[in-house]
């Protein structure tokens, strides 16, 4: 992987672009540990993820994973490097382009937005190699486009393009491929230059309205606006509005 900082945003490009950014096990660990001190930097207030070449990622590396078995599967424990990734506090967006497939697919799932290049082509090959998706795939993508277009995708193999990805709410925006960059990083800008307490906690609560009833994410999402009173920001951004003046947050 590539990793830069620049305007506090942190970003990590995929680069196996040999092998369409095929995801072995020691870029996943590598992602999810740039993503943890990303997450503990001051200096980093939201986090890009992109793939270098044709593809964001062709899925997990099918020469890594060819001879495994379950036993060894299951002592290797992958999946609790791919569940770091779901603890991230700060807002994660990824940028696809060409291919996101099987873990690919999933790996851009896992991010908070996504925007996507008109090329982009996403899909699960898994039943075609006699398996299924594992990171997730089946879970998120259900819940985004429910139960019986998820099923479709999911046996059929098939890849979905950007526009369908757009139409089933998959992908946020749908941007020209030489512009894909230039318009995430925009937008990661503009989250970037916001009261950093309220993005995270807003994060949280929208995560939580995916699992609480309504009434329990309700209670959560007051607990985390009382919080939010007690930031520097929140006093700091009033102030601002009754003096009519801009707001200098401050992330406290
Ligand atoms: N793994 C390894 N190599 C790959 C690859 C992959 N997933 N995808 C592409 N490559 C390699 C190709 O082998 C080729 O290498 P060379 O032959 O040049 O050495 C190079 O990338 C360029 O690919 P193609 O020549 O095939 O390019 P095309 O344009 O003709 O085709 C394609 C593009 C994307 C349609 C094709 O490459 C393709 O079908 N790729 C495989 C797609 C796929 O089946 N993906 C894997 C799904 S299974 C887990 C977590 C997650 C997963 C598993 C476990 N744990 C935590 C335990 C996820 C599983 C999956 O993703």
């Amino acid at each position: 992987i590539e990793v830069s900082i620049e305007d506090r945003i942190g970003h990590v490009t995929l680069n196996r672009p040999k092998v369409l950014n095929a995801l072995n096990r020691g870029m996943i660990r590598e992602i999810v540990t740039v993503f943890d001190e990303f997450d503990l930097r001051d200096d980093v207030k939201v986090i890009v993820l992109t793939g270098k070449g044709r593809a964001f990622a062709a899925g997990a590396d099918i020469d890594e994973m060819a001879d495994d078995d379950a036993i060894r599967m299951e002592l290797l424990n992958q999946f609790k490097d791919w569940d770091r990734m779901n603890q991230i506090k700060k807002p994660v967006i990824g940028a696809v382009q060409g291919f996101a497939l099987g873990g690919g697919f999933e790996l851009a799932l896992s991010c908070d937005l996504l925007f996507a290049a008109e090329d982009a082509k996403f899909g699960f090959p898994e039943i075609n190699l006699g398996v299924m998706p594992g990171a997730g795939g089946t879970q998120r993508l259900t819940r985004l486009m429910g139960k019986t277009k998820a099923l479709e995708w999911l046996w059929s193999g098939e890849m979905m393009s950007g526009k369908e990805a757009l139409h089933y709410g998959v992908v946020n925006r749908l941007i020209a491929p030489e512009l894909l960059l230039e318009e995430t990083f925009q937008f990661a800008r503009k989250v970037a230059a916001k009261p950093a307490l309220s993005v995270r906690l807003i994060k949280e609560a929208v995560e939580k309205a995916e699992d609480y009833t309504l009434a329990e994410g309700m209670q959560f999402e007051r607990k985390n606006f009382y919080l939010l009173f007690a930031s520097e920001d929140q006093k700091e951004g009033m102030k601002a509005f009754q003096e009519k003046r801009k707001p200098s947050f401050k992330g406290r």
